[in-house]
């Protein structure tokens, strides 16, 4: 019999779908599990909008206020799936009352902020994850697993991209459900917090650290009304943001993200250049991995189109038969099975509030180096 796992989130917009979905699915493809989810209570202001929400995806009660969600005595892990202003005080409540932390990215509005968390949750021992789902795309897992196993030999070069084109209307405005994204003042910045930290956890995960970067962002609409205000009020937000970097194991890497790329609507991509290999993912076609290898022998020698949807790639063997593919919510299946495989052998579940502060460390100096125009050490 598995033991309950009492999940408490707060917050139900696209995420708080998103991981519900991850909470609801796990058991019936990952079976062994010793930790079952199990939806105790959905948490926001708007009772009758929590209420919808909670009886659309099971969960069993409703707060109003997230401080009563934290204090239940029948909840062990809270879901933080606000926006990014409101993490650490979220965090910091959970710590102080004992709670397991699964946080939206990115992990809060800067490394100050980010360290206390880290603090808080490392003081109190409890258990911690922040959904960067991306690494547990099985294709992306499978690309960890070749580098890790020295396929690739030396590294020379990382690329990401993640372009959308949602923003580009300057009747969009800021603030509120969605559009917190567009307010600097909910979401600390725009696509390097919300899209390039993606990038760069994988890229942290894939190829390590990052020593120092050289940065450009660009807003390309300048005032928007908040509806809060109903006023024209100055945007504060990268809109896009470019920026080369180089890794302490020596590889250069080169990111771009906007929102701006007409025709993009969540095109992740990577590219890695290793001495033997190379391989390229892309988010709009998730379950391929390309591989190209210069061991092959010549004159059969290209790039192959591998579908990871075999029982031996990673995760793949829990769903369906060889040839069938999964998809984008899957990867937040797969991160509740690994913390929930995690908790039963006591070890942390990665991305870590403290792998994530890595990763905002990098957002940070590329902030820093945009205003400056200066390489920025992270
Ligand atoms: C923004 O549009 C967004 O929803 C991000 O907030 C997510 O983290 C990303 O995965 C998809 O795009």
């Amino acid at each position: 019999m598995a033991k309950q796992l009492n999940i408490g989130m707060i917050g139900y917009g696209f995420m708080g779908r998103a991981h519900s979905n991850g909470y609801n699915r796990v058991a019936n493809f990952f079976p062994d599990l010793e930790f079952k989810p199990v939806l105790k209570a959905a948490c926001a202001r708007n009772a009758e909008a929590t209420k919808t929400f909670a009886d659309t995806w099971g969960y069993q009660s409703t707060e109003t206020d997230w401080r009563k969600l934290v204090e239940r005595r029948d909840i062990d892990a809270v879901d933080i799936c606000v926006p990014n202003n409101l993490h650490k005080e979220i965090s910091l409540a959970c710590a102080a009352a004992g709670k397991m932390i699964l946080c939206e990215k990115p992990l809060a509005m800067s490394v100050a902020e980010g360290e206390e968390m880290c603090q808080a949750v490392e003081k109190a021992k409890v258990a911690n994850t922040v959904w960067y789902n991306y690494r547990r795309i099985p294709a992306v897992t499978f690309a960890k697993q070749l580098i890790d196993q020295g396929k690739l030999g030396r590294i020379f070069h990382y690329r990401a991209n993640f372009l959308q084109d949602w923003t580009i209307s300057a009747d969009l405005p800021q603030g509120g459900n969605g559009l917190w994204r567009l307010d600097a003042a909910a979401a600390g910045s725009g696509v390097t917090g919300d899209l390039l930290a993606h990038c760069i956890d994988t890229a942290i995960w894939l190829n390590g650290g990052v020593t120092n970067v050289t940065a450009m962002t660009e807003t390309f609409i300048k005032e928007r009304t908040h509806t809060a205000t109903g006023k024209v009020e100055k945007v504060s937000i990268d809109d896009a943001c470019a920026f080369l970097c180089r890794f302490n194991n020596g590889s250069l890497g080169l990111f771009e993200s906007t929102r701006y790329a007409r025709g993009h609507k969540a095109l992740y991509t990577f590219e890695i250049n290793g001495e033997h290999a190379s391989i390229k993912w892309d988010l709009h076609d998730l379950h391929r991995l390309q591989w190209f290898d210069h061991r092959d022998v010549g004159n059969l020698r290209g790039w192959r189109s591998i579908h990871i949807t075999d029982g031996d790639h990673p995760y793949m063997g829990k769903w369906w038969v060889p040839g069938l593919q999964i998809g984008y919510e899957h990867s937040f299946v797969h991160q509740v099975a690994d913390f929930c495989e995690s908790l039963a052998k006591g070890t942390p579940c990665g991305p870590t509030f403290r792998d994530a502060l890595e990763t905002q460390k990098v957002c940070d100096a590329v902030l820093g180096s945009a205003k400056t125009g200066q390489w920025t050490n992270v």
